[in-house]
């Protein structure tokens, strides 16, 4: 067994140690490990969609879009077939090679599936990798997802089982673990990660790593997200983590999941150039482009694209030879 061959068996012991260590020696591992699965300069790009805004009947006490939470937002019904097809083509015009479609859901409702199925669809005819962010799923719309095209399904853990209870309360650890069973059973890719600064323990951060790690398979895409504080939620007021946990964050996840897509997701906005090349010589090789998350802010495209000319990074699609660096710069 090689040195990067994934792993399914991480100790708690084990992985604090990692966490632990002098931040030179984690990074240069975390360098080796991406190297030899990847190449290291090469950044895969998602671009994300709300197409059902507001009103959620769960209560993550993170969120803009629970119904529990007094936040600004005004819920919006699911968004028309179009609205989807212009931004997803603007967003493979930006470079992106994944189009993800989320919505404020528990769940989606039968009457729901068929829009869902159609959207899926279109994004895929657009030469599209598509993802959707729906909440639970059963076996039946899981299949029917898969049937549709569907290439992978964001459902988060978010945290660790420990801390869980501290963030949500309308569901459990184990229900999000059964829903990305019933995924994988359906030959979805799963794409699921967490938030930190949530105001948890490094333990908690190792303890969620190492839940996804030690999953029967790697998830294909593993999104760090540091907290976006929203105001009028129960995290409103946390102070922002320090970006070298984000970084040891991103290291230790690239050593655990050596061959998966690390995203370095929500809250770049908040982070320096210096910051976000740190995360991606730690290994993240994935972001969210475009100027939109789902309801807040996210880094514009034409400071994407002077970062990705001062790094000599270039995106997944332009390695494959379909965009330039100079088209990036001109749908900045
Ligand atoms: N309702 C579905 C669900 O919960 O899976 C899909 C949408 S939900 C907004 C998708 C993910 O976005 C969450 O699991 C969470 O990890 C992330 N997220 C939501 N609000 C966030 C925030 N304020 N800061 C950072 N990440 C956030
Ligand atoms: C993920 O891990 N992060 C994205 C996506 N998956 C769905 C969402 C981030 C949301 C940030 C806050 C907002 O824009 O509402
Ligand atoms: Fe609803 Fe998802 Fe927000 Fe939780 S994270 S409140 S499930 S939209």
């Amino acid at each position: 067994m090689s040195e990067h061959t994934p792993r399914h068996d991480w100790t708690p012991e084990q992985v604090g140690i990692l966490f632990d260590l002098p931040l030179n020696d984690l990074l240069f591992q975390a360098q080796t490990a991406h190297r030899a699965g990847f190449d290291p300069n090469t950044i895969q790009m998602s671009s994300l969609l709300s197409i059902k805004t507001g009103g959620c009947e769960e209560d993550c006490n993170y969120c803009s879009q629970s119904a529990s939470n007094d936040t600004d937002l005004k819920a919006e019904k699911i968004v028309p077939l179009q609205d989807v097809v212009d931004a997803a083509s603007n967003a493979k015009q930006a470079g992106a090679t994944r189009f993800c479609m989320g919505a404020a859901w528990r769940n989606p409702k039968a009457r729901d599936m068929p829009k869902i199925i159609e959207m899926v669809k279109a994004v895929k005819d657009l030469g599209l990798e598509t993802c959707v962010t729906l909440g639970f799923v059963d076996e039946k719309q899981a299949e029917e997802l898969q049937e549709a095209g569907l290439d992978y399904y964001n459902h988060n853990i978010d945290t660790s089982e420990a801390n869980y209870g501290n963030v949500v309360s309308t569901h459990t650890f184990q229900d999000r673990l059964d829903t990305l069973a019933t995924l994988r059973d359906a030959n979805i890719k799963l794409c699921t990660g967490g938030i930190i600064g949530m105001g948890e323990e490094r333990k908690d951060r190792g303890d969620m790593l190492r839940t996804l790690a030690n999953l029967p398979k790697h998830p294909e895409s593993v999104p760090i997200n540091m907290l976006v504080p929203i105001e009028g939620t129960p995290f409103g007021d946390k102070d922002k983590i320090d970006s070298f946990e984000l970084v040891r964050t991103i290291a230790v996840a690239r050593i655990m999941m050596p061959k998966s897509y690390v995203r370095l997701s929500a809250g770049r906005m908040s982070l320096d150039d210096s910051a976000q090349a740190l995360c991606f010589f730690a290994g993240a090789n994935s972001i969210f482009c475009g100027d939109r998350l789902l309801t807040t802010g996210n880094a514009a495209s034409d400071a994407d694209a002077q970062l990705f000319d001062k790094l000599g990074l270039k995106s997944e699609q332009h390695f494959e030879g379909k965009i330039t660096p100079e088209d990036l710069k001109q749908t900045a």
